[in-house]
């Protein structure tokens, strides 16, 4: 048995053995997959035990007063309606809200149906994982350049020279970048001749494979970016081969920003933020690449954009070797032929702007909690876990707790879903359909693959697709008895009604009932799936991905830029004014002080976001919840084995685990621990801490409404002996 594995952004093709019984004996790599070519890392390798978790739930659960009920589906969908309906005839629709977590990016039923669920609520507190993640990514590529899904990844296999800012793929495996065996690729780079320069306030798995690692004080990558643009400009480095406007504006923003004026702040010596503009310059191709560390920051949108205004001013935006855009074989979703508008709306407590329809996740617990017309009292959480993984988790914990109504789709009774009125549990993994639509769409490599559930559904079990249908349905008023199938069709009509009218598209002219009949696939996923395959650039389908279960290779990355840019100036915006504005936030910036300590994440090989911690497998070892300091820091403070770290928000007793790989002054601890009153028996005997009582949801990166969880000022102070204390948030009250 062939399937992508479904857990992180790398999109590794896997080969499963399984026994008469249909359990999984082993997952290996799969050898004939050509992007993956056999690599596996060790969450892949516990995919069968992920699959068959016992602590998943296989029915709905229907919670009342504490204790918690097994249902069937029809009592369980009953359940929804009335408590969305109660809220709504009592609130109307802005009282509800909805959060779409990580997976959904990663499910067919979370991709495909996400947004016409949200739309059925009718509601403006749409919220997702993208702001506590890469919304700093889409806004800056929104206004440079009219697309915010116009989001480029380094041409991996043949850059010659890669600048890596805030992601350690070593132990994440890539992110907005799909690239199987990511620390593989970066060994091939070095081997044929080339240079990785990693910056980051750790010296991470990544940095170990570096030519260069640089030390970068946390939260500072946009005074560093600016640093190299300004050394660009100033010595003439730039060669730009595209059709650009802002030029003038950026000399003139950049101006302040020299090397000797960013330095003292960002922690890199003037003379290597020159030289890196200089080696970027001089190198035949190169690529500019960052996430976590330089988007979930202050100024993560400022960053954002000076990384792609350095692939830009270097000739290397869009060009082999550089940074460049997937070809998807679907067509490309959720474009619109309209150049970019962001801030249609704003949230209602703290008006931060939408973002692609969404609002930033650091508002929900406001809204929640503060009354008035449009307060939020109904939530729908779709693969989510918001109190592990949102800023100031522990106050929006408390907060789901005074909501009149909440629903999640999830397999486990969690820190969040336990607060929920109704779970509805999706089939386990290897009873689903896979296809990576998001992924896809950022591999270094065009390639494209599908692979069909292996065990069928119980009779009477909902597909996760289903499930979101029928939440669809629920919420727009067609009652829990609605066919989800009627879902399907509409959105089917509706592309294929679109295709056959528009001039250019491969099916324009063909009559929609018979491109309908014609569609292949066991559900209505699948044969959306057929059709936006169709679609696609390549003229695949359904039944072509089934004919080539290791999936298809369909070659390197080619320019795309002119088909995607949508900026009313028809030209790469270099210094647009929402961006520009950051400049000036950037400059007071220099001139404050830089507080004592710092606090930063980190992810772990064997652990994925919050839910992973339940597998034995991945547990233990290294892959623990712990505080790393510098043994200087460690010395100067007087810490012992436990440490009470305090911030703005709240505060946490902490295990402390010295390390020499951490800047002095920076203390790192892995987020998505914190595990309490949950039904996952492994993770509960190792429960960790909430890192995310101490990061702040009142600070934010002001263009995106991005959530902040890197750079947060904390203070370190020994704990002495006794009884561990439990979280205390004292942000709670502002
Ligand atoms: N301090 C700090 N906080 C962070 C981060 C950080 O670096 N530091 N990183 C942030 C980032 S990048 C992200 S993406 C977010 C992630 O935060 P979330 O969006 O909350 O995602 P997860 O923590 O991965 O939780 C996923 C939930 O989905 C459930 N689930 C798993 N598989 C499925 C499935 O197939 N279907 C359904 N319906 N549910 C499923 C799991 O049980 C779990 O409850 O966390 C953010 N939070
Ligand atoms: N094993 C594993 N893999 C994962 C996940 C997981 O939880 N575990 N999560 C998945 C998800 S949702 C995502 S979004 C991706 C994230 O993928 P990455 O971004 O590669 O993940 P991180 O390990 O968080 O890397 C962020 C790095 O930024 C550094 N950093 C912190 N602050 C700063 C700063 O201010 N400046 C700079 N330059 N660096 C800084 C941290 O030390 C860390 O090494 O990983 C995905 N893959
Ligand atoms: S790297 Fe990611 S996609 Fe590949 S096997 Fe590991 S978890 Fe799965
Ligand atoms: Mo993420």
């Amino acid at each position: 048995m062939h399937r992508t594995c479904p857990l992180c952004d790398a999109v590794c093709g896997l080969r499963l053995t399984l026994d008469g019984g249909g359990r999984v004996t082993s997952v290996k790599g799969d050898p004939l997959d050509p992007f993956s070519k056999g690599y596996i890392c060790p969450k892949g390798a516990s995919l069968g035990r992920v699959d068959d978790d016992p602590d998943r739930l296989q029915a709905p659960m229907v919670r009342r007063g504490d204790e918690w009920h097994e249902v069937g589906w029809a009592e369980a969908f009953q359940a929804v309606e009335r408590g969305l309906h109660g809220v709504i005839e009592a609130h109307g629709r802005d009282a509800l809200a909805v959060y779409l977590g990580n997976p959904t990016f990663h499910t067919m039923g979370g991709i495909l149906y996400r947004g016409a669920l949200a739309q059925a609520l009718g509601t403006r507190n749409v919220f997702s994982a993208s702001t506590i993640d890469q919304m700093p990514k889409h806004v800056a590529c929104g206004h440079m350049f009219g697309d915010p899904l116009a989001i480029s990844v380094p041409d991996l296999d043949r850059t010659d020279h890669l600048l890596m800012l805030g992601a350690n793929p070593a132990e994440s495996n890539g992110s907005l970048c799909a690239a199987p065996d990511f620390p593989g690729r970066l060994k091939a780079l070095r081997a044929r001749g080339g240079r990785l320069v990693v910056v980051d306030p750790r010296r991470t798995r990544t940095a170990a494979l570096a030519d260069e690692h640089l030390f970068v004080r946390p939260g500072t990558d946009a005074l560093l970016l600016f640093g190299i643009v300004h050394t660009l400009l100033a010595e003439e480095l730039t060669s730009v081969n595209l059709e650009v406007a802002g030029l003038a504006d950026l000399r003139r923003l950049a101006a302040d920003f020299a090397p000797d004026a960013v330095a003292p702040v960002c922690g890199v010596p003037a003379g290597r933020i020159a030289g890196l503009a200089r080696e970027l310059a001089a190198a035949r191709t190169a690529a500019v690449y960052s996430r976590i560390g330089a988007s979930t920051v202050e100024f993560g949108t400022a960053a954002q954009w000076l990384v792609d205004v350095i692939n830009v001013l270097t000739g290397n935006f869009d060009r082999p070797g550089g940074v460049m855009f997937t070809r998807t074989a679907t067509m490309d979703l959720g474009r619109s032929g309209e150049p970019w508008v962001q801030g249609r709306w704003h949230s209602r407590v703290r008006g931060l702007p939408e973002s692609l329809g969404e609002l930033p996740v650091a508002t929900l617990a406001d809204e929640i909690e503060t009354p008035g017309e449009g307060q939020v009292r109904a939530l729908v959480v779709v693969a989510g876990n918001p109190v592990l993984s949102a800023p100031s988790g522990d106050r929006l914990e408390r907060a789901l707790g005074e909501l009149d109504f909440m629903v999640c789709v999830d397999p486990y009774l969690n820190e969040t879903t336990r607060h929920a009125d109704v779970i509805l549990p999706p089939p386990r993994i290897l009873q689903m359909p896979h296809y990576d639509f998001l992924l896809l769409s950022v591999t270094v490599r065009n390639y494209t693959r599908f692979s069909p559930a292996i065990h069928p559904l119980e009779p009477g079990r909902p597909s996760e697709g289903e499930i979101m249908a029928k939440l669809t349905l629920i919420a727009s008023g067609q009652g829990a008895d609605a066919d989800p199938g009627a879902l399907d069709e509409m959105i089917l009509g509706e592309v294929i009604r679109g295709a056959t009218q528009a001039p250019g598209s491969p099916l324009a002219g063909r009559d929609p009932e018979e491109v309908r009949a014609g569609l292949d696939g066991d559900s209505g996923a699948e044969r959306m799936l057929d059709l936006f395959l169709r679609l696609g650039s390549y003229g695949l389908s359904l039944a072509e991905l089934r004919a080539n279960p290791h999936g298809i290779d369909l070659g390197p990355l080619t320019p795309r830029l002119a088909e995607l840019l949508r900026t009313v100036s028809g030209k790469v915006e270099l210094a647009p004014p929402r961006l520009a504005e950051e400049a000036g936030r950037l400059r007071e910036r220099l001139a404050a002080p830089v507080p004592e300590m710092l606090l930063i994440g980190r992810r772990q090989l064997r652990s994925l976001n919050s839910w992973l911690h339940n597998v034995p497998g991945l547990s233990g070892g290294t892959n623990r919840c712990t505080l790393h300091a510098h043994p200087d820091d460690i010395a100067r403070l007087g810490l012992g084995d436990r440490a009470l770290v305090t911030s703005a928000a709240g505060e946490l007793e902490v295990p402390v685990e010295p390390n020499a790989d951490i800047m002095p002054g920076v203390v790192s601890l892995p987020h998505g621990w914190g595990h309490a009153g949950t039904r996952q028996s492994v993770a509960a005997g190792q429960p960790g801490v909430n890192a995310n009582v101490l990061t702040d949801a009142a600070v934010v990166d002001v263009p995106s409404g991005n959530a902040v969880f890197n750079g947060v000022p904390v203070t370190v102070t020994p704990v002495p002996a006794g009884p561990v204390r439990a979280p205390v948030a004292t942000g709670a009250a502002r």
